[in-house]
């Protein structure tokens, strides 16, 4: 290039010289720049304060006016060649950073969950629905009520008389509260209260099983509790026998421990039946021939059982001439221990979650 003022100048070529090494420095330079660090490496090698270029573009101030000028235009261009390829390589290093994570951070949809900890069924809750369900599929009702009681419904209705042992101070959880100089509220000794409550406000046929918390005042040990669960049940008709009572239990047992179980009915005593019975199964452990779980008998006593007492459904105002039932009791906790092989009642509202995380 021709200077004007005809002063030739030896930096001219230099100059130029200078700025075509720089970019083919910078070119390669720059295809070599993997990431982002090496990248910003390279813009103050190149474009920085004390960079390649910025040391060209001082260096002219030493040059003639028209020198200057001309190798300036180019400096400068050249400068927004290189600012234009760092922001290229910038941006084109951004989409190759994202195609990693996309690749490599990708998440398969198909992998299972991370499950949370849930709770589950208490066993008593699980043995109890069980139960209900055994019973509901041969057509009874389930009905529920107070746990706090009257003495009335409690012992009374059920010809519990004021000087059975069931009455004892000792027996009973009686509450603080007194009426003409006696305590007729307790904690329910058994859900029968509920079936007296059926039978008063419905005429038969009535089917219904009970299941509640029952209280008695006593020492645990390792086959009681001062609370524990009840199911009662009570079938009321005409032409009700001991028959069907003897068909309704020995079907719930095979429901509850297998089709295989065979029962064994002997007499027993409650004030409210009559005949009473208390119903074993043969045990499912050792089939009758004596192990641990039936303490060598072969069978296991699982509920007491009867039809109920003609003053009972007299004393609800049933005719007990035209009408006739059956009724049974089991304890919840003792058909849940016979199930799960546990050997202490007392674990069951110990909360140990040690204990209730088996089930
Ligand atoms: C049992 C055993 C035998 C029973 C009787 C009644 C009622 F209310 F109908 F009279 N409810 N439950 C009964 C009978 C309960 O538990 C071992």
């Amino acid at each position: 290039m021709l200077s004007l003022k005809g002063a030739w100048s030896a930096e001219m070529p230099l100059v130029q010289d200078q700025l075509h090494r720089i970019e083919e420095d910078a070119a390669r330079d720059l295809a070599a720049t993997a990431d982002e660090a090496a990248l910003e490496g390279w813009r103050v090698a190149y474009l920085g304060r004390r960079g390649r270029l910025t040391q060209v573009l001082r260096g002219l101030s030493a040059l003639v006016e028209e020198e200057r000028r001309n190798l300036g235009a180019a400096a400068n261009q050249l400068k927004q060649r290189l600012e234009d390829a760092h922001e290229a390589h910038h941006s084109a290093l951004g989409d190759a950073a994202l195609r990693t994570t996309m690749r490599e951070g990708r998440l398969d949809v198909t992998l299972p969950g991370v499950r949370g900890p849930i709770g589950r069924l208490h066993p008593i809750t699980q043995t109890l629905r069980d139960i209900l369900g055994a019973f509901a599929s041969m057509g009874f009702q389930v009905t529920e009520g107070p746990e706090i009681e009257w003495d009335r419904y409690n012992f009374e209705m059920l010809r519990i008389p004021a000087d059975h042992p069931a009455r004892d101070l000792w027996d009973t959880l009686w509450m603080d509260y007194e009426r003409d100089g006696v305590r007729p509220m307790l904690l329910r000794t058994h859900t029968s209260p509920n079936q007296i409550r059926v039978m008063e406000s419905q005429e038969p046929p009535v089917r219904v099983v009970v299941p509640g918390k029952c209280y008695r005042y006593e020492a645990t040990d390792a086959t009681h509790e001062w609370m524990f669960h009840q199911v009662e049940g009570l079938a009321v008709d005409e032409n009700i026998s001991i028959g069907d009572l003897k068909g309704t239990l020995y079907e719930f047992t095979k429901r509850m421990f297998g089709s295989e179980r065979r029962v064994r009915f002997r007499t027993d005593y409650f004030p409210f039946v009559e005949p009473g019975v208390e119903m074993a199964m043969d045990c499912f452990n050792c089939r009758g021939g004596g192990c641990r779980t039936c303490g060598n008998q072969g069978w296991i006593e699982i509920l007491g059982a009867g039809m109920v007492h003609p003053e009972v459904l007299t004393g609800v105002g049933y005719d007990a001439e035209r009408y006739t039932g059956f009724a049974f009791g089991m304890g919840v906790e003792r058909i849940a221990m016979l199930r799960y092989g546990i050997e202490d009642i007392r674990h069951f509202f110990a909360n140990d979650l040690r204990f209730l995380r088996q089930f």
